[in-house]
Protein backbone atom coordinates (compact mmCIF):
# COMPACT_ATOMS: atom_id res chain seq x y z
CA UNK A 1 0.00 0.00 0.00
CA UNK A 2 1.31 3.37 -1.01
CA UNK A 3 2.24 5.76 1.86
CA UNK A 4 -0.73 7.25 3.65
CA UNK A 5 -0.19 11.01 3.93
CA UNK A 6 -1.83 13.06 6.95
CA UNK A 7 -3.58 16.00 6.84
CA UNK A 8 -3.46 17.14 10.57
CA UNK A 9 -6.50 18.97 11.94
CA UNK A 10 -6.33 20.77 15.71
CA UNK A 11 -8.91 23.23 17.83
CA UNK A 12 -6.11 25.70 19.56
CA UNK A 13 -7.96 26.55 22.56
CA UNK A 14 -4.93 28.78 23.66
CA UNK A 15 -5.09 27.59 27.14
CA UNK A 16 -2.29 29.25 28.52
CA UNK A 17 -2.02 26.37 31.03
CA UNK A 18 -1.68 24.13 28.17
CA UNK A 19 0.13 25.07 24.97
CA UNK A 20 -1.22 23.43 21.82
CA UNK A 21 2.24 22.81 19.64
CA UNK A 22 4.52 20.36 21.92
CA UNK A 23 1.24 18.06 22.39
CA UNK A 24 0.39 18.74 18.64
CA UNK A 25 4.29 18.05 17.47
CA UNK A 26 4.00 14.71 19.38
CA UNK A 27 0.69 14.14 17.59
CA UNK A 28 2.23 14.49 14.37
CA UNK A 29 4.99 12.12 15.85
CA UNK A 30 2.38 9.59 16.74
CA UNK A 31 1.36 9.57 13.28
CA UNK A 32 4.57 9.11 11.47
CA UNK A 33 5.19 5.99 13.55
CA UNK A 34 2.50 4.44 12.90
CA UNK A 35 3.36 4.62 9.36
CA UNK A 36 1.86 7.73 7.70
CA UNK A 37 3.65 10.72 6.46
CA UNK A 38 2.30 14.49 7.38
CA UNK A 39 1.51 16.55 4.44
CA UNK A 40 0.14 19.39 5.90
CA UNK A 41 -1.57 20.87 9.29
CA UNK A 42 -4.65 22.73 10.04
CA UNK A 43 -4.96 25.05 13.16
CA UNK A 44 -8.42 26.48 14.12
CA UNK A 45 -8.17 29.19 17.37
CA UNK A 46 -11.48 28.68 18.94
CA UNK A 47 -12.15 29.83 22.47
CA UNK A 48 -14.59 26.60 23.00
CA UNK A 49 -15.23 23.84 20.31
CA UNK A 50 -17.63 23.92 17.65
CA UNK A 51 -20.69 20.89 19.29
CA UNK A 52 -21.69 20.44 15.86
CA UNK A 53 -18.55 19.95 13.67
CA UNK A 54 -15.33 20.30 16.49
CA UNK A 55 -14.01 23.11 13.82
CA UNK A 56 -17.36 24.54 12.34
CA UNK A 57 -18.58 23.78 9.81
CA UNK A 58 -16.70 26.73 7.31
CA UNK A 59 -13.57 25.37 8.60
CA UNK A 60 -14.15 21.80 7.88
CA UNK A 61 -15.21 22.67 4.18
CA UNK A 62 -11.55 24.48 4.21
CA UNK A 63 -10.13 21.11 5.54
CA UNK A 64 -12.13 19.19 3.03
CA UNK A 65 -10.84 21.54 0.11
CA UNK A 66 -7.17 21.48 1.48
CA UNK A 67 -6.75 17.86 1.83
CA UNK A 68 -7.90 17.58 -2.09
CA UNK A 69 -4.68 19.92 -2.99
CA UNK A 70 -2.52 18.25 -0.69
CA UNK A 71 -3.43 14.78 -1.77
CA UNK A 72 -4.13 13.36 1.50
CA UNK A 73 -5.78 10.36 1.81
CA UNK A 74 -7.02 10.37 5.89
CA UNK A 75 -7.25 13.52 8.19
CA UNK A 76 -5.89 13.08 11.57
CA UNK A 77 -8.04 15.19 14.37
CA UNK A 78 -5.86 15.86 17.35
CA UNK A 79 -8.65 16.82 19.83
CA UNK A 80 -11.36 14.35 21.24
CA UNK A 81 -14.38 13.73 18.70
CA UNK A 82 -17.97 13.16 20.28
CA UNK A 83 -19.54 10.63 17.90
CA UNK A 84 -21.92 13.61 16.84
CA UNK A 85 -18.95 15.44 15.79
CA UNK A 86 -17.46 12.74 13.84
CA UNK A 87 -20.76 12.03 12.17
CA UNK A 88 -21.43 15.55 11.08
CA UNK A 89 -17.36 15.97 9.66
CA UNK A 90 -18.05 12.70 7.80
CA UNK A 91 -20.94 14.40 5.84
CA UNK A 92 -18.24 17.81 4.81
CA UNK A 93 -15.04 15.90 4.64
CA UNK A 94 -14.49 12.59 2.67
CA UNK A 95 -11.79 11.60 3.56
CA UNK A 96 -11.58 8.75 6.26
CA UNK A 97 -11.29 10.67 9.86
CA UNK A 98 -8.50 9.19 12.37
CA UNK A 99 -8.68 10.44 15.92
CA UNK A 100 -5.53 10.52 18.71
CA UNK A 101 -6.90 7.11 20.58
CA UNK A 102 -7.11 5.15 16.70
CA UNK A 103 -3.60 6.00 16.16
CA UNK A 104 -2.28 5.07 19.33
CA UNK A 105 -4.13 2.01 19.46
CA UNK A 106 -2.55 1.30 15.14
CA UNK A 107 1.08 1.29 17.06
CA UNK A 108 0.29 -0.96 19.96
CA UNK A 109 -1.75 -3.21 17.04
CA UNK A 110 1.81 -3.22 15.07
CA UNK A 111 4.19 -3.74 18.20
CA UNK A 112 2.08 -6.23 20.21
CA UNK A 113 3.87 -9.57 20.72
CA UNK A 114 2.42 -11.19 23.52
CA UNK A 115 -0.80 -12.91 23.29
CA UNK A 116 -2.24 -10.96 26.56
CA UNK A 117 -1.01 -7.90 24.28
CA UNK A 118 -2.75 -8.88 21.40
CA UNK A 119 -5.55 -9.39 23.09
CA UNK A 120 -5.52 -6.01 24.55
CA UNK A 121 -4.79 -3.87 21.79
CA UNK A 122 -7.92 -6.00 20.17
CA UNK A 123 -10.38 -5.16 22.95
CA UNK A 124 -9.02 -1.71 23.22
CA UNK A 125 -9.54 -0.69 19.36
CA UNK A 126 -13.26 -2.80 19.65
CA UNK A 127 -14.17 -0.53 22.45
CA UNK A 128 -13.15 2.61 21.31
CA UNK A 129 -15.07 1.83 18.42
CA UNK A 130 -17.88 0.95 19.43
CA UNK A 131 -18.09 4.10 21.64
CA UNK A 132 -17.58 6.27 18.83
CA UNK A 133 -19.49 4.14 16.70
CA UNK A 134 -16.79 3.80 14.17
CA UNK A 135 -18.07 0.78 12.29
CA UNK A 136 -21.49 2.69 11.33
CA UNK A 137 -22.47 2.96 8.17
CA UNK A 138 -19.64 4.15 5.76
CA UNK A 139 -17.26 5.28 8.26
CA UNK A 140 -15.33 1.68 8.41
CA UNK A 141 -15.38 1.09 4.65
CA UNK A 142 -14.38 4.53 4.00
CA UNK A 143 -11.24 3.93 6.10
CA UNK A 144 -9.90 1.49 3.84
CA UNK A 145 -6.52 0.16 5.05
CA UNK A 146 -3.49 1.44 7.13
CA UNK A 147 -3.84 3.76 9.94
CA UNK A 148 -6.47 3.05 12.04
CA UNK A 149 -7.79 -0.21 10.92
CA UNK A 150 -4.70 -2.35 11.91
CA UNK A 151 -5.41 -5.34 14.34
CA UNK A 152 -2.84 -6.61 16.33
CA UNK A 153 -0.97 -9.32 14.06
CA UNK A 154 -1.75 -8.65 10.87
CA UNK A 155 -5.61 -9.74 11.75
CA UNK A 156 -7.97 -7.34 9.69
CA UNK A 157 -9.93 -6.05 12.11
CA UNK A 158 -13.61 -7.61 12.65
CA UNK A 159 -15.89 -4.83 10.82
CA UNK A 160 -19.46 -5.81 11.58
CA UNK A 161 -21.08 -3.93 13.94
CA UNK A 162 -23.05 -7.29 15.03
CA UNK A 163 -20.16 -9.11 15.75
CA UNK A 164 -18.60 -6.85 17.90
CA UNK A 165 -20.51 -7.17 21.45
CA UNK A 166 -20.00 -10.87 20.75
CA UNK A 167 -16.00 -10.89 20.01
CA UNK A 168 -15.37 -8.00 22.96
CA UNK A 169 -17.17 -11.01 25.51
CA UNK A 170 -14.81 -13.36 24.04
CA UNK A 171 -11.61 -10.93 24.36
CA UNK A 172 -13.13 -10.87 27.78
CA UNK A 173 -12.75 -14.06 28.82
CA UNK A 174 -9.78 -15.21 26.99
CA UNK A 175 -7.68 -12.40 29.12
CA UNK A 176 -9.31 -14.02 32.00
CA UNK A 177 -7.62 -16.80 31.79
CA UNK A 178 -3.75 -15.25 30.61
CA UNK A 179 -4.17 -12.68 33.72
CA UNK A 180 -5.23 -15.42 36.06
CA UNK A 181 -1.59 -17.81 34.52
CA UNK A 182 0.21 -14.80 35.06
CA UNK A 183 -0.68 -13.98 38.72
CA UNK A 184 0.59 -17.26 39.58
CA UNK A 185 3.75 -16.57 37.64
CA UNK A 186 4.46 -13.50 39.70
CA UNK A 187 4.01 -14.85 42.71
CA UNK A 188 6.62 -13.31 45.16
CA UNK A 189 10.28 -14.28 45.04
CA UNK A 190 11.90 -14.61 48.34
CA UNK A 191 11.71 -10.88 49.40
CA UNK A 192 14.36 -10.08 46.33
CA UNK A 193 12.18 -6.36 45.97
CA UNK A 194 10.23 -5.52 42.93
CA UNK A 195 11.47 -1.97 41.57
CA UNK A 196 9.10 -0.94 38.39
CA UNK A 197 10.07 1.61 36.03
CA UNK A 198 7.95 3.95 34.86
CA UNK A 199 7.69 6.82 32.89
CA UNK A 200 6.62 8.64 29.78
CA UNK A 201 7.55 6.82 26.51
CA UNK A 202 10.55 7.21 25.04
CA UNK A 203 12.17 8.74 27.81
CA UNK A 204 14.91 5.66 28.01
CA UNK A 205 13.32 3.24 30.75
CA UNK A 206 14.13 0.16 28.44
CA UNK A 207 17.75 1.34 27.96
CA UNK A 208 18.41 1.83 31.92
CA UNK A 209 17.22 -1.32 32.60
CA UNK A 210 19.46 -2.81 30.45
CA UNK A 211 22.12 -0.88 31.60
CA UNK A 212 20.93 -1.60 35.06
CA UNK A 213 21.41 -5.22 34.28
CA UNK A 214 24.10 -4.88 32.18
CA UNK A 215 22.00 -6.92 29.23
CA UNK A 216 23.63 -6.79 25.69
CA UNK A 217 21.81 -8.03 22.47
CA UNK A 218 20.89 -11.13 23.94
CA UNK A 219 18.22 -10.74 26.14
CA UNK A 220 17.97 -7.26 26.05
CA UNK A 221 14.79 -5.24 26.39
CA UNK A 222 14.39 -3.91 22.64
CA UNK A 223 15.09 -0.30 22.71
CA UNK A 224 14.10 1.92 19.66
CA UNK A 225 13.95 6.00 19.27
CA UNK A 226 9.94 5.85 18.77
CA UNK A 227 7.15 5.72 20.64
CA UNK A 228 5.40 2.58 22.69
CA UNK A 229 8.69 0.33 21.60
CA UNK A 230 7.85 -1.32 24.51
CA UNK A 231 4.33 -3.19 25.02
CA UNK A 232 5.52 -6.55 26.60
CA UNK A 233 7.14 -6.27 29.86
CA UNK A 234 10.16 -7.60 30.58
CA UNK A 235 11.41 -8.39 33.99
CA UNK A 236 15.18 -8.65 34.86
CA UNK A 237 17.53 -9.13 38.15
CA UNK A 238 19.89 -6.23 39.18
CA UNK A 239 22.45 -5.51 41.49
CA UNK A 240 22.35 -2.24 43.85
CA UNK A 241 24.89 -3.30 46.10
CA UNK A 242 26.98 -6.04 47.96
CA UNK A 243 24.63 -8.68 48.47
CA UNK A 244 21.49 -6.87 47.64
CA UNK A 245 19.49 -6.97 44.10
CA UNK A 246 16.25 -6.34 43.07
CA UNK A 247 14.01 -7.15 40.21
CA UNK A 248 13.70 -4.45 38.11
CA UNK A 249 10.59 -4.42 35.72
CA UNK A 250 10.10 -2.65 32.25
CA UNK A 251 6.53 -1.34 31.64
CA UNK A 252 4.30 0.07 28.93
CA UNK A 253 5.51 3.67 28.45
CA UNK A 254 2.64 6.71 29.31
CA UNK A 255 1.87 9.33 27.38
CA UNK A 256 -0.30 12.67 27.82
CA UNK A 257 -4.03 11.85 27.05
CA UNK A 258 -3.51 8.20 27.09
CA UNK A 259 -7.01 6.86 25.97
CA UNK A 260 -8.83 5.47 28.67
CA UNK A 261 -9.90 2.39 26.54
CA UNK A 262 -6.00 1.71 26.70
CA UNK A 263 -5.65 2.36 30.76
CA UNK A 264 -8.41 0.02 30.94
CA UNK A 265 -6.93 -2.63 28.60
CA UNK A 266 -3.67 -2.38 29.95
CA UNK A 267 -4.53 -2.55 33.75
CA UNK A 268 -3.23 -6.08 33.77
CA UNK A 269 0.06 -5.20 32.70
CA UNK A 270 0.28 -2.47 35.76
CA UNK A 271 -0.90 -4.65 38.16
CA UNK A 272 3.13 -5.07 37.80
CA UNK A 273 3.26 -1.59 39.48
CA UNK A 274 0.48 -2.17 41.85
CA UNK A 275 2.56 -5.26 43.18
CA UNK A 276 5.91 -2.74 43.07
CA UNK A 277 7.95 -1.95 46.22
CA UNK A 278 9.11 1.36 44.62
CA UNK A 279 8.91 2.94 41.34
CA UNK A 280 12.26 4.50 39.42
CA UNK A 281 9.94 7.27 37.83
CA UNK A 282 12.30 7.77 34.69
CA UNK A 283 12.33 11.46 33.17
CA UNK A 284 14.11 12.47 29.97
CA UNK A 285 16.08 15.45 31.18
CA UNK A 286 16.81 16.54 27.22
CA UNK A 287 13.27 17.41 26.42
CA UNK A 288 12.46 20.96 27.21
CA UNK A 289 8.63 19.67 27.53
CA UNK A 290 9.45 17.02 30.47
CA UNK A 291 7.30 18.80 33.26
CA UNK A 292 4.09 17.98 31.76
CA UNK A 293 5.50 14.79 30.91
CA UNK A 294 6.40 14.08 34.28
CA UNK A 295 2.60 15.60 35.19
CA UNK A 296 0.88 13.11 33.11
CA UNK A 297 2.71 10.50 34.23
CA UNK A 298 1.95 11.44 37.82
CA UNK A 299 -2.20 12.08 36.71
CA UNK A 300 -1.73 8.52 35.42
CA UNK A 301 -0.09 6.81 38.28
CA UNK A 302 -2.99 8.76 40.40
CA UNK A 303 -5.75 6.86 38.13
CA UNK A 304 -4.09 3.56 37.89
CA UNK A 305 -4.31 3.84 42.31
CA UNK A 306 -0.54 3.84 42.58
CA UNK A 307 0.13 7.32 43.17
CA UNK A 308 1.24 6.79 47.26
CA UNK A 309 3.90 4.43 45.82
CA UNK A 310 7.01 5.39 47.47
CA UNK A 311 8.90 6.74 44.08
CA UNK A 312 12.95 7.98 43.25
CA UNK A 313 13.02 10.35 40.06
CA UNK A 314 15.11 9.97 38.16
CA UNK A 315 16.48 11.75 35.14
CA UNK A 316 18.02 10.47 32.41
CA UNK A 317 19.88 11.42 29.06
CA UNK A 318 21.75 13.78 30.66
CA UNK A 319 24.08 14.01 27.94
CA UNK A 320 22.11 15.16 25.60
CA UNK A 321 20.80 18.06 27.81
CA UNK A 322 22.42 21.58 27.65
CA UNK A 323 23.49 21.93 31.40
CA UNK A 324 22.41 25.88 31.47
CA UNK A 325 18.59 24.72 29.16
CA UNK A 326 15.36 25.52 31.29
CA UNK A 327 13.44 24.00 32.68
CA UNK A 328 16.42 23.20 35.62
CA UNK A 329 16.64 20.03 37.26
CA UNK A 330 15.88 19.73 41.02
CA UNK A 331 19.27 20.05 42.33
CA UNK A 332 18.43 16.47 44.64
CA UNK A 333 17.17 14.27 41.98
CA UNK A 334 19.73 11.54 40.35
CA UNK A 335 20.45 12.60 37.07
CA UNK A 336 21.78 9.84 35.08
CA UNK A 337 22.88 8.61 31.23
CA UNK A 338 21.69 5.06 30.35
CA UNK A 339 23.96 5.78 27.01
CA UNK A 340 27.05 6.40 28.91
CA UNK A 341 26.54 4.81 32.68
CA UNK A 342 27.14 8.68 34.06
CA UNK A 343 25.34 8.42 37.47
CA UNK A 344 24.25 4.97 37.93
CA UNK A 345 26.34 4.49 40.94
CA UNK A 346 24.73 7.13 42.70
CA UNK A 347 21.11 5.46 41.63
CA UNK A 348 21.71 2.19 42.60
CA UNK A 349 22.33 3.70 46.00
CA UNK A 350 19.19 5.95 45.87
CA UNK A 351 17.16 2.97 45.25
CA UNK A 352 18.98 0.75 47.85
CA UNK A 353 17.88 3.40 50.69
CA UNK A 354 14.11 3.78 49.28
CA UNK A 355 13.75 0.18 49.14
CA UNK A 356 15.10 -0.43 52.42
CA UNK A 357 13.08 2.46 54.33
CA UNK A 358 10.46 0.55 52.40
CA UNK A 359 11.35 -2.92 54.36
CA UNK A 360 11.16 -0.82 57.53
CA UNK A 361 7.77 0.71 57.35
CA UNK A 362 6.46 -2.57 56.27
N1 LIG B 1 21.33 10.45 24.29
C1 LIG B 1 20.70 9.53 25.00
N2 LIG B 1 19.75 8.75 24.42
C2 LIG B 1 19.13 7.81 25.16
C3 LIG B 1 19.43 7.63 26.54
N3 LIG B 1 18.63 6.64 27.01
C4 LIG B 1 17.86 6.23 25.97
N4 LIG B 1 18.17 6.92 24.85
C5 LIG B 1 17.54 6.77 23.52
O1 LIG B 1 16.17 7.14 23.64
C6 LIG B 1 15.35 6.33 22.78
C7 LIG B 1 14.28 5.63 23.58
O2 LIG B 1 14.88 4.69 24.44
P1 LIG B 1 14.05 3.47 25.07
O3 LIG B 1 14.93 2.84 26.10
O4 LIG B 1 13.46 2.62 24.02
O5 LIG B 1 12.88 4.31 25.80
P2 LIG B 1 11.60 3.75 26.59
O6 LIG B 1 11.34 4.71 27.70
O7 LIG B 1 11.80 2.33 26.96
O8 LIG B 1 10.50 3.93 25.46
P3 LIG B 1 9.08 3.15 25.28
O9 LIG B 1 9.28 1.72 25.57
O10 LIG B 1 8.78 3.44 23.86
O11 LIG B 1 8.14 3.84 26.21
C8 LIG B 1 16.33 5.36 22.10
O12 LIG B 1 16.69 5.91 20.85
C9 LIG B 1 17.53 5.35 23.04
O13 LIG B 1 18.75 5.02 22.38
C10 LIG B 1 20.44 8.46 27.12
O14 LIG B 1 20.77 8.39 28.31
N5 LIG B 1 21.02 9.38 26.31
MG1 LIG C 1 10.78 0.73 26.44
Amino acid sequence: MAVERALVVAVDLRDPKRPLEPELAEFEALIEAAGAQVAGRIVQRLDAVDAATLVGSGKAREIATRAEELGATKVFVFNDLRPRQRKNLDTIITLPIVDRTMVILDIFAQRARSREGKLQVELAQLRHRQANLIGSETALSRLGGGVGTRGPGETKLEVDRRTIGARISVLGRQLETVRRARAVRRAPRGGTPLVALVGYTNVGKSSLLNRLAHSTQDGAAFVADQPFATLDPTLRRVYLAPGVYARVADTVGFITELPKELINAFRATLEELESADVLLHVIDASNPDWPRQKQSVEDILHELGVAGKPTVLVFNKIDKRDPNAAPALPSDAPAVSARTGAGLDDLRARIVERVASQAAHA
